[in-house]
């Protein structure tokens, strides 16, 4: 029975399944069209992985694959529940620490290649990670959406590896206890995007909505968030995409000078330490800092007698 070695891992609550030995051959080209040839033939192999039963609708898989650049160490392509991710802060994180599980990397900065580009980590001890993700910008600044319930809310559109919204005004409490009502305005934003025509610079799906709140406390963080994923999980972690994204935003209002450290909470009170350097193209180059652990080892196990044996999604 074909096997799937993989090693699981947490970053700041958010799961991340780093796939370390697999059938899966995607041949060498670049890590954009590896990652097209994994959704065209290997979706199966996707949903096996981090859908139920093994998995879950918050699992997020890292498939680690050669580089594609001879300065890099590997190159990743991370998905979820329902598709493949551009890029994915927490999952970098995650990868990392699992490198340095199986003894693949030790002190020093490192490169991986993601479909999106070029990303590097660095092992600070202590389960903590520094990474420095993709050049992230804001697109556009204070979009109006008019959701179905009637209410409008602004938010701007930001590249930090993937498409996010990024909205301030929704008035709801970034808390646990608030969850039902977090699903259902970050799911109304998103079908009023959708419905609207509203993307990202590239044409590129908006399909990360992310809504902020003020911190627990300002003693610990600068900000809060909650953010939607694709498949309308939400994210454990602060999210490493959408808070370059953040970060990309507020250089952008000139909130956040380079080198000045922005502090952001996750719904579940995890926490990422955000700085940048600017590019010279104006862009930003957001520096994440946050832990990781590895939490289980396994092969998962492919029995063609299984009827869920590759996994269960609806689409
Ligand atoms: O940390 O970038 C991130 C991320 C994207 C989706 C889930 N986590």
């Amino acid at each position: 029975m074909p096997r799937i070695r993989v090693i699981d891992t947490h970053t700041g609550g958010e799961p991340t399944r780093v796939v370390v030995a697999s059938p899966i051959d995607l041949g060498q080209g670049s890590m954009s069209e590896r990652r097209d040839l994994f959704a065209a033939q290997f979706d199966d192999y996707r949903k096996a992985i981090v859908c139920e039963p093994r998995g879950s609708d918050v699992m997020v898989g890292a498939l680690l694959l050669p580089p594609e650049n001879p300065a890099s160490m590997a190159g990743v392509i991370f998905f979820n529940n329902v598709g493949c991710l551009g890029m994915c802060g927490h999952g970098t994180i995650g990868v990392a620490i699992a490198l340095q599980h199986m003894e693949r990397v030790s002190t020093g900065i490192h490169q991986i290649d993601t479909p999106v580009g070029p990303v590097q980590f660095e092992l600070l001890g202590g389960n903590r990670v520094r990474i420095q993700n993709v050049p992230s910008y804001r697109y556009r600044a204070a979009v109006p959406v008019r959701l179905p319930s009637g209410q409008t809310l602004h938010g701007d559109i930001a590249w930090g590896g993937n498409w996010f919204f990024i909205c301030q005004d929704h008035g709801l409490a970034v808390e646990l206890r608030a969850l039902g009502e977090l699903q259902r305005v970050t799911s109304e934003i998103r079908q009023s995007l959708q419905a609207n025509d509203i993307c990202g610079e590239d044409g590129g799906e908006i399909d990360h909505i992310e809504l902020i709140g003020p911190p627990n406390s300002i003693v610990r963080a600068d900000a809060r968030n909650y953010v939607m994923c694709p498949g309308a999980a939400y994210d454990r972690s602060p999210c490493g995409t959408g808070t370059s994204a953040k970060v990309a935003c507020l250089a952008a209002d000139g909130k956040l000078a380079p080198g000045q450290i922005h502090r952001q909470e996750s719904i579940v009170g995890s926490l990422f330490e955000a700085t940048y350097t600017l590019a010279d193209d104006g862009r930003v180059l957001p520096c994440i800092t946050g832990a990781a652990y590895v939490n289980g080892e396994a092969d998962l196990i492919l029995d063609a007698n299984d009827p869920f044996c590759m996994g269960i999604s609806a689409i």
